[in-house]
């Protein structure tokens, strides 16, 4: 069996570098069906095997906000690649593991390519990838992908997932009692429908109504308007109440605790340096 693996990243993670230097010449250009962004897929060898991989447009997040984050979501949701490999930036960890988090929280099976390791060795800074590895419950591959150093390992480690039943639990983030509350209601809502199953999980799919996400929104509207509407009645109630106790609303108070979430990986040493004047955590 060919195994799909989806390249996914922030921009400037070095995505299409890695992309480039896994498939070499063996690349196809194409479009997204109804959108303007490129597509590019590729085959690379894995043993005797050959993987179909997929450059996926770069993005900070999986929101509906962007044409960018529209076509990756859609691709990881419909397409459903065997395997995923973010890649991040070690020289800007932080800031690239909100993607990370979100695509945990789809329970998509996940490969990270900790990638510019050399950029970071050179402003004084290391990434323990088995440490990271073990926080996160997924395998972390550091990669100059400009060398193609690391892409062997990489690519092997994917190919291996691929072959693997999919048994990826989720990660799940506590986002405070009353949020953590409604999405317990709304998961069993949302099982006891079978309702818009194409899309990862319940809770991954109780989050976006939270998050009153549009495009998931109007799907579950058109798979199943009563229950649709019973969702969008808890989200409403419970946005109301935060409004009322916290003043915030619930995509912020998402965004906060994943945020929080990915500041406590970073805290238990992750990134160490070798210049102490110039410690950042
Ligand atoms: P994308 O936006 O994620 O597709 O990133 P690109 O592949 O276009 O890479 C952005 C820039 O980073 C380019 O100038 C690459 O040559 C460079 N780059 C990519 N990977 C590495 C790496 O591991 N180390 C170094 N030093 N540069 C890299
Ligand atoms: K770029
Ligand atoms: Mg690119």
């Amino acid at each position: 069996m060919q195994a799909t693996i989806a390249l996914a990243g922030n921009p400037n993670s070095g995505k299409t570098t890695l992309f480039n230097a896994l498939t070499g010449a063996r690349q196809h250009v194409g479009n997204y069906p109804g959108v303007t962004v490129e597509r590019k897929e590729g085959l690379c060898s894995v043993g005797a095997h050959t993987a179909h991989i997929v450059d996926l447009p770069g993005t900070y997040s999986l929101t509906a906000y962007s044409e960018e984050e529209k076509v990756a979501r859609e691709y990881l949701a419909q397409e459903r690649p065997d395997v995923v490999i973010d890649t991040l930036d070690a020289s800007n960890l932080e800031r690239h593991l909100y993607l990370v988090v979100q695509l945990l929280e789809m329970g998509l099976p996940l490969v990270l390519a900790l990638n510019m390791v050399d950029v970071a060795k050179s402003r004084g800074m290391e990434v323990d990838a088995e440490k990271l590895s073990e926080l996160l419950r997924t395998p972390v591959v550091p990669t100059i992908a400009r060398t193609g150093k690391g892409k062997q390992d990489l690519i092997q480690i994917a190919a291996d997932l691929a072959q693997q039943p999919v048994n990826q639990t989720p990660l799940v983030i506590s986002y405070g009692a009353d949020i953590d509350k409604a999405l317990l209601q709304m998961q069993s809502m949302i099982s006891e429908g079978a309702f818009l199953k194409s899309y990862y999980n319940p809770r991954w799919v109780a989050i976006k109504y939270l998050e009153m996400d549009e495009d998931v929104i109007v799907k579950g509207h058109e798979a199943n308007p009563d229950l649709s509407d019973r969702l969008t009645a808890v989200s409403a109630r419970v946005a109301a109440h935060l409004e009322a106790t916290l003043n915030m609303d619930p995509e912020t108070m998402i965004a906060d605790h994943r945020w929080g979430f990915i500041r406590s990986i970073i805290q238990q040493g992750v990134i160490t340096r070798s210049n102490d004047s110039d410690r950042l955590y």
